[in-house]
């Protein structure tokens, strides 16, 4: 990290600590917005729209660490934070994909599966950020989200989605694409933000200060985006 790198950190008014408080504000406004809102639906719908509401809960809570620490200049402490909101969450989406599902009848060890498979692909791309080497376990890392992308949207998920139909079917390719593209936008911010890739100097501001950007970037999209889609399949099936 350059001394650049913690003057801005540390900065109140920095465009990067912005983006981990106006961060936060969206992921709580999101999980009242999921969480008033169960009572409107089906039964069997209420717990998809409970587990949104809880990715973004998860989140709002250690964005307010992540930008404490970013205000310390603390990145070590950002990354840590940043890795147990993701091993909490994305767990959480594979099980929305298999909530969906269920209709169709997918079971219990499709949801293990790309459980099993987000885990490899955050603890081994902790590695990467922690100081091990950082092209050779992002890249075991890049190989396990390609075998999620496979799985959803040409393995057993992507037979039970079509077996359902209609509005499931409609759903579960919205949340393909967000895997594909919204997730993507994770490995450019940790080529952008680790050594090896695009040189140290980083793309925009420097390197730490890209990745931080485009995670927080990524983590609104992704988190806000992927239950707004549980949400309006939901309020599609209860009407
Ligand atoms: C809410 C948080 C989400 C959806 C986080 C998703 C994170 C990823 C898809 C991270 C992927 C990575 C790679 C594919 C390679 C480099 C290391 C990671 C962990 C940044």
């Amino acid at each position: 990290m350059t001394n650049s790198t913690l003057l801005i950190l540390g900065d109140v008014n920095s465009p990067v600590n912005f983006t981990f408080f106006i961060g936060c504000m969206a992921m709580m406004a999101a999980s009242a917005f999921f969480f008033l809102s169960l009572n409107q639906f089906d039964k069997k719908w209420r717990t998809s729209v409970l587990v949104s509401g809880l990715i973004t809960f998860i989140a709002a809570v250690h964005y307010m660490y992540m930008r404490d620490a970013a205000m310390a200049g603390d990145v070590m402490n950002i990354t840590a934070f940043r890795y147990v909101d993701w091993i909490l969450t994305v767990p959480l989406m594979c099980v929305e994909f298999y909530l969906i599902l269920k209709v169709a009848g997918a079971k219990k060890s499709l949801m293990w599966r790309l459980i099993f498979l987000s885990v490899i692909m955050l603890v081994t791309g902790y590695m990467g950020e922690s100081g091990y080497d950082a092209v050779v376990w992002g890249t075991i890392s890049g190989l396990a989200y390609f075998v999620i992308v496979y799985e959803i949207w040409l393995g057993g998920a992507a037979k039970l989605a079509k077996e359902a139909g209609g509005d499931v079917l409609h759903a579960h390719k919205i949340l393909c694409w967000f895997v594909l593209v919204g997730w993507a936008i994770y490995p450019i911010g940790y080529m952008a933000g680790t050594a090896g890739w695009y040189g140290d100097a980083g793309l925009f501001f420097g390197m730490e200060l890209d990745m931080q950007v485009l995670y927080n970037i990524a983590d609104a999209i992704n988190k806000i985006g992927f239950g707004l889609v549980v949400y309006s399949l939901a309020v599609k099936k209860t009407a």
